[in-house]
This record gives structure tokens, C-alpha cells and sequence, in this order.
């Protein structure tokens, strides 16, 4: 079944009957999140197909007496807006957590996790626990804790939905439309919707707007994050899973940090992430620190210099959560925030000019991290049930798409700018949605913005265009416009030209992008997805603070570091298919398909966090190929921790489009493509994942483990997988190393 929204003129029948077969799946989304039935015992009783769609059997079945639904076409209600209109509230600029000194936490950070025991809720089975959720031990130990002490701390608690009365934007209000941060800000997409019940939405501290962290390198972060989410796990308003593992998104660091899927922690638990914070080559080039191309703001106008390559300079990440098996309902639920990273190079400074700073669009009133005209932009589609709440249904083995376009989790916002420069940090932080962004005027004639980065890197040039290539979910593309091309009083958009609505079978269609519009397309408004056109309007209401506007964006930004004569010690194939088999069957680390990955010309395996899959050794260098197996989908792939080049699309670097000739953390297949990327190891070790990040491909299977080994002391080979449990986390030996892996 894919997700089809009704028409607005569907028969009161007929929606009577798709509010009714929602809410018999929304029971058995429940019975999901509770554990009381597991997807295993679903596949068993025969509910799933093949095909992924809820088989016709009685009981569960919400579709029997529905017709339509032997054809496997059933609508689902649009989503109500209670007559919320398009560019009627002012879109929030992120809430920056605070940093503070790391002197601040209780109890103290530790380089192992801390096996303190606290009592245990009797809802999690009572007795005593570790008060940090990490897995105990030297090999779980933070890697170099000693050499890298965190300067600074930042601290957030995973809550169920309340009212922000600390809102830290850290911009004026004429920086954020006028959004006095002092009144309370309820939890709802728009003042004309419904607020959300507590357990309708999860975030970061319970509050919206999404959270920023603001780093810059050489600075190593101590980022605690509490689960202060219900102790009761049918406390979900009927999706989301309250353990979560939260992943550093394109991370560098130790993979104790990098929110490893099966190392998750329980509420009343606290996990202990250090980010380092070094550049790539940390330990292998310019190990003295003498290139002042590879250095971080001093906070006083000037540069410290750091080791490592400067052209591994990144600047815009995300975290997120990674729960084995639910990460897409946790992250649509509100696990989202973003992570600024500065540096010599891209140091949120538009006005110092030292011969390193890019001066790329920012402000000038701190030394660095200046956000007035630097963006944060989290798009994501929702869906919502008949009372407003936010709704997920994971019926849909495609992936699921929601009809109401959100910017920082506002329903299509307007945004006030000056006529001068401004930059994007543009995430795609959807479960399976693409976006295919664009600009243009009121008229809806294109307009020209430069494109300056690709996951987060800046790109080795800008890029001009009008429109920009497909983003793929956990995709981020920053860029910069420049409104003094326009007057005041002018509002321009944002406008998504990826249509995600198949006219074949007249379904929504979570495989990919249907079909990318032209802007008269997509502004023409008839569009079936309701996610296709303008979604933020941009009003230009001033002229530039202080007359002008002294950023830049230079004709080069940050070269690639250079790959071509780093010795290739291995090539290895990755195949990305449906139709998984699963070998394993470890209750607590395998999960049955359909997704699944083949490695080096094995079958098609669904996850087991258990299983390696593949081994590099430390300090080498490979080339990996990203094999799509067809079937018309396209796949988002995300391989943690180390950033590669792509070599080639379909084995040629001419069908690499300029805006990804950078560094990339998530390649987008395409239908029958094949992506050939030159990746390094180096620095840390432990294990990581490669997964699809549509989260319900990953979730459902399409996901395996990597580790870095032979990194010296602890590092056994391979590792033994950590089983958390409230009251403890144990090991056991890893369920299967394929043969190819080491
Ligand atoms: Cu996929």
C-alpha cells in the first residue's frame, strides 16, 4: 500500500472508511511501539506481504470490508489545518542550547561510561542500573578522552511535548520576524492548529523551535543527552519508541560517540557523547599544526592553528535518532536538531579578513558563530490524525510521506530579510521524502542563489543555479541568495519541484521522486502532492544593516582534499535490494526485511546490528561501489563517519554534477544507478553503519555494520555487540562475520 491522500472532494463515505482502517492501523502501530507484538509475529501471522502491504486477514486486517483495498488502494484523509493558511506565521530561527562550562554536569563526565546504579522504574523491570546508558568498558571507553578533555558542555533532554519558555534564537528579533522570544512558545506547526498532547511529539528538550549546537574545531564538545521520555513504553501516543541512540550526523569521532544503533539508552539514562571535533588527518598530516589553512577561531579575532587536512573543513551537520528499527518514527517524531561546526575558514564572520576566513554571509558581532544572517532551514513533511495531533503510519514498506510541508517544524512560514546576502544550512529531514528545491519571485519566474556546500562541506566552487539537484532524506545543501537583486516590499519563495505522486496508479509514492516539475508545474497549484510548491516565502522588508553588505562568497571555497595517489587497498560492492533474506536470528539484534544489502556478491541480507559486514583496516584507503538492484526506487545511502569523493555515477565522473563534486556523507543512488566513491579510515576506530537513510528502508532492514579494526588497544576483532538493558548492558559475540568482511 502506498500512501495515498484522498481528494478534498472524496465522498464522506469513503473518508469515514480511511479514517477508520487508519485508526485499526494505528492500534496496530501501537502494539508495535509497545512491544505487546513485534514485526516479526506480524510477518509470522501473515499481516505483511511481500510487497510489503497489510495482507487481508480478519481481525488486524483494517481493510476488509473496505473494496478498494483488495486492489491495495486505500486513501488515507488528508490532514487537517483547521484553515491554516500558507505564509501567515513568521518562521522560527532555531533554539541555540546553551554551552556551558563543563564544571556544570552531575555527575562528571568519565572516558568510561558510568556504571553508577540508580533504581530502575518498575516499568522498565524495576531493580538497579547503570545511570549511563553507554556500554561499559574499555572498548566503549571515549577514545583519547585524556588528549581531547571537553571544553565545553552541552546538555539536552529527550521530553514529551511542552511550552518553550527559554527560546534562545541568539539573533534579535528583527533577525527572526519579529518572534519575541520571551512569550511562550506552545508546541503546534501553526496558531491556527491544534497544540500537541505531550506524547504526539518528542524533542529536544520537549520544546520547538529545533535545536542548534554551535562548535568550532579544536573545542571538544561533551554533548549529555538524558532520555526524559515516559518510562512507560505504551506512553507514545501510538508511535516512537522511548530508547533512543542519538547519531552525530557525518560525526568524525570514536564510534562510542556516534550513536551506534544498538546502543541505545533508557529513560532515567544519560549518554555521554564527546565530540572532538579534529579535522580528518588529525593524526596523520600536519601533525604539527603549521598550516594556518587548518585553524579554528581564537575568540578574539584571531586564528589557533590545529592539526589535520584543512580541505576535511566541515560546517553543517545534524543529530539524530538512530534506534534500531525505529529511527524513522523517533526522528519524525522530534529527534532532530542541527550542529554548526566553525573554523578558520568558515568561521560565521562576514567581516574579518585574515587571508583564511571566507567571509561567507554570517554577522560581525561575535568573533564567530554569528547566526544573523546565517540560516538554519529543517524541512519536513508531517502528517496529522482528525484531532491535528501528528500521526505516522508505518504500513508502507516504500516509505512513508506526509502532506503537510514544514520549515522548522512550522507549517510554510515567511521568513523577513534585508537586500543583502544570506546563507541556507538546508536539511532534508524527512523519512522518505525528496525535495528538489528552487527559487523564484512572486511571478514565479526562476531566480539565481549559489549553491556552497553539499553535506555540510563547502563545495570546492559555488555553484549558480535557479533550482537545485534532488535532496535526499539527511542530504544538507547551503546556500547562499542574495536579496538586493530584489526590492523591498518583494516576496520571494522557496518552492519543492519533486513530486512524489504517481499518475500511473495514482498513489503517492514513496520510492523516489515521481517526477521533478518545472516551476509553472509546480506553482501551478495542482499539483496531487500536497508537499509540491512554494513552502517559504521570503519578505524583503529593509535594506541592509549598516548600508552594505561586506560578505562574500569566494570563487573557491574549500578544494577536495587530494585522493588521487592514496593507494587503493580495497574494493568493495555494495548491493541495495528488496526481497532480503535474513540469516541470523538473534531476537535483539537481527530484523527481517523486505531491505536489505548484498556485500561483495552475497545475498541480499536484512539487518543484524550483530553481523559485520565489512572490516577496513586502519589507516587505508578504499573504494566502495553503491549498487542500487532497480526496481524503480531510488536509495539515500549514509555511511557514517568517514566522508568520501565520488569517482564516478554509472562509472563516469562526467555524470557527477558539479554540486557533488565535493565531499559526501549520503549518496543518492537513483533507479538502477551505481555510485563509486574513494573513501580513507583513520583517526578512531569501533563500529559503524551504512544504512538507507529513507529511515523506512533502514528501519525495515536495509542497514548493516562496519567496523575500523586493528586500531591498536582496546580494539578486539572484530567487536562483541552490545545488548542494552535497562539494567545493564551486556556483550555477546557478534552473530556472524561474513566472509569477506576482513
Ligand atoms: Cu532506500
Amino acid at each position: 500500500m502506498s500512501r495515498i491522500y484522498l481528494p478534498w472532494n472524496a465522498s464522506k463515505a469513503r473518508i469515514r472508511d480511511a479514517e477508520r482502517a487508519r485508526k485499526n492501523r494505528a492500534e496496530i502501530v501501537r502494539e508495535l511501539s509497545w512491544g505487546r507484538v513485534s514485526r516479526r509475529d506480524l510477518l509470522r501471522m501473515g499481516l505483511f506481504t511481500a510487497g510489503g502491504m497489510l495482507a487481508p486477514i480478519g481481525g488486524l486486517n483494517p481493510f476488509v470490508r473496505n473494496a478498494s483495498a483488495q486492489t491495495g488502494v486505500l486513501g488515507v484523509p488528508r490532514s487537517p489545518v483547521f484553515g491554516a493558511k500558507s505564509f501567515t506565521q513568521a518562521m522560527p530561527r532555531f533554539d541555540v542550547l546553551q554551552r556551558e562550562q563543563v564544571s556544570c554536569l552531575t555527575p562528571m563526565c568519565q572516558a568510561e561510561a558510568n556504571q553508577t546504579l540508580m533504581p530502575v522504574h518498575e516499568m522498565l523491570g524495576g531493580g538497579h542500573g547503570p545511570c549511563e546508558g553507554r556500554p561499559p568498558g574499555p572498548v566503549w571507553a571515549h577514545q583519547r578522552f585524556d588528549e581531547f578533555p571537553p571544553a565545553v558542555c552541552v546538555q539536552a533532554t529527550q521530553a514529551p511535548a511542552t511550552t518553550n519558555y527559554s527560546y534562545r534564537p541568539e539573533v534579535a528579533s528583527q533577525h527572526n520576524s519579529g518572534i519575541d522570544p520571551s512569550h511562550g512558545m506552545p508546541l503546534r506547526f501553526h496558531p491556527s492548529l491544534p497544540i500537541q498532547n505531550p506524547n504526539s511529539v518528542w524533542t529536544f528538550n520537549g520544546t520547538i523551535p529545533p535545536k542548534l549546537v554551535q562548535a568550532r574545531y579544536g573545542e571538544p564538545v561533551l554533548f549529555r543527552h538524558r532520555n526524559g521520555l515516559p518510562y512507560d513504553v505504551r506512553q507514545n501516543g501510538g508511535f516512537g519508541r522511548h530508547t533512543i541512540s542519538t547519531h552525530e550526523h557525518n560525526g568524525h569521532h570514536g564510534a562510542e560517540n556516534d550513536g551506534f544503533t544498538g546502543a541505545f539508552f533508557f529513560p532515567g539514562q544519560f549518554y555521554d557523547y564527546h565530540w572532538p571535533i579534529v579535522l580528518a588527518g588529525h593524526f596523520s598530516m600536519n601533525t604539527q599544526a603549521q598550516d594556518i589553512m587548518a585553524s579554528t577561531p581564537d575568540g578574539s579575532g584571531g586564528l589557533t592553528k590545529i592539526p589535520g587536512d584543512w580541505h576535511e573543513t566541515m560546517s553543517t551537520h545534524w543529530f539524530h535518532d538512530h534506534m534500531f528499527s525505529f529511527t524513522s518514527q523517533n526522528v519524525y517524531k522530534g529527534n532532530a536538531a542541527m550542529f554548526n561546526i566553525y573554523s578558520g575558514l568558515d568561521r560565521g564572520n562576514e567581516t574579518i579578513n585574515d587571508g583564511v576566513n571566507l567571509q561567507l554571509p554570517s554577522g560581525s558581532g561575535k568573533d564567530w558563530g554569528n547566526l544573523e544572517y546565517d540560516v538554519n532551514l529543517m524541512l519536513a513533511d508531517k502528517a496529522f490524525d482528525q484531532d491535528g495531533q501528528l500521526t505516522f503510519d508505518i504500513f508502507n514498506f516504500d516509505g512513508f510521506l506526509g502532506d503537510v510541508m514544514t520549515v522548522n517544524l512550522a507549517y510554510r512560514p515567511y521568513f523577513e530579510v534585508e537586500r543583502r546576502k544570506y546563507r541556507f544550512r538546508i536539511l532534508n529531514a524527512s523519512v522518505a521524502r525528496f525535495f528538489k528545491v528552487g527559487l523564484c519571485n512572486a511571478s514565479g519566474t526562476p531566480k539565481l542563489f549559489q549553491q556552497i556546500g553539499n553535506d555540510g562541506n563547502l563545495l570546492p566552487q559555488p555553484v549558480t543555479l535557479s533550482e537545485m539537484d534532488e535532496q535526499g532524506i539527511a542530504e544538507r545543501y547551503d546556500i547562499v541568495i542574495d536579496f538586493s537583486q530584489f526590492s523591498l516590499g518583494e516576496k520571494v519563495h522557496l518552492v519543492n519541484l519533486a513530486e512524489h505522486w504517481d499518475p500511473e496508479n495514482g498513489q503517492l509514492n514513496g520510492r523516489k521522486p515521481v517526477r521533478d516539475l518545472s516551476f509553472a508545474e509546480a506553482l501551478s497549484g495542482t499539483s496531487p502532492d500536497a508537499c509540491v510548491g512554494r513552502f517559504l516565502e521570503f519578505r524583503v522588508v529593509r535594506e541592509a544593516t549598516g548600508g552594505n553588505d561586506p560578505s562574500r562568497v569566494p570563487d573557491v571555497l574549500i578544494p577536495n582534499p587530494d585522493l588521487s595517489g592514496m593507494e587503493v587497498a580495497r574494493i568493495r560492492n555494495f548491493v541495495f535490494g528488496r526481497d532480503a533474506q535474513q540469516t541470523t536470528f538473534d531476537p535483539d539484534t537481527a530484523f527481517p526485511g523486505p531491505w536489505g544489502i548484498g556485500t561483495q556478491g552475497g545475498q541480499t541480507l536484512s539487518a543484524d546490528f550483530g553481523r559485520l559486514s565489512a572490516a577496513p583496516k586502519f589507516g587505508t584507503c578504499e573504494i566502495w561501489n553503491l549498487i542500487n538492484d532497480g526496481g524503480g526506487w531510488d536509495h539515500p545511502i549514509h555511511i557514517h563517519f568517514e566522508e568520501g569523493q565520488i569517482l564516478g555515477r554509472n562509472g563516469s565522473f562526467a555524470n557527477v554534477k558539479p554540486a557533488e563534486r565535493g565531499r559526501k556523507d549520503v549518496y543518492r543512488l537513483t533507479p538502477k544507478g551505481t555510485v563509486t566513491i574513494k573513501m580513507q579510515f583513520r583517526d578512531w576506530g569501533g563500529m559503524f553503519m551504512e544504512h538507507c537513510h529513507n529511515t523506512t528502508h533502514e528501519d525495515n532492514a536495509m542497514l548493516l555494520r562496519w567496523e575500523i579494526n586493528k586500531n591498536g588497544d582496546p580494539y578486539l576483532s572484530p567487536l562483541p555487540t552490545p545488548i542494552p538493558t535497562p539494567q545493564g548492558v551486556r556483550f555477546q559475540a557478534v552473530s556472524e562475520v561474513l566472509p569477506s568482511a576482513l
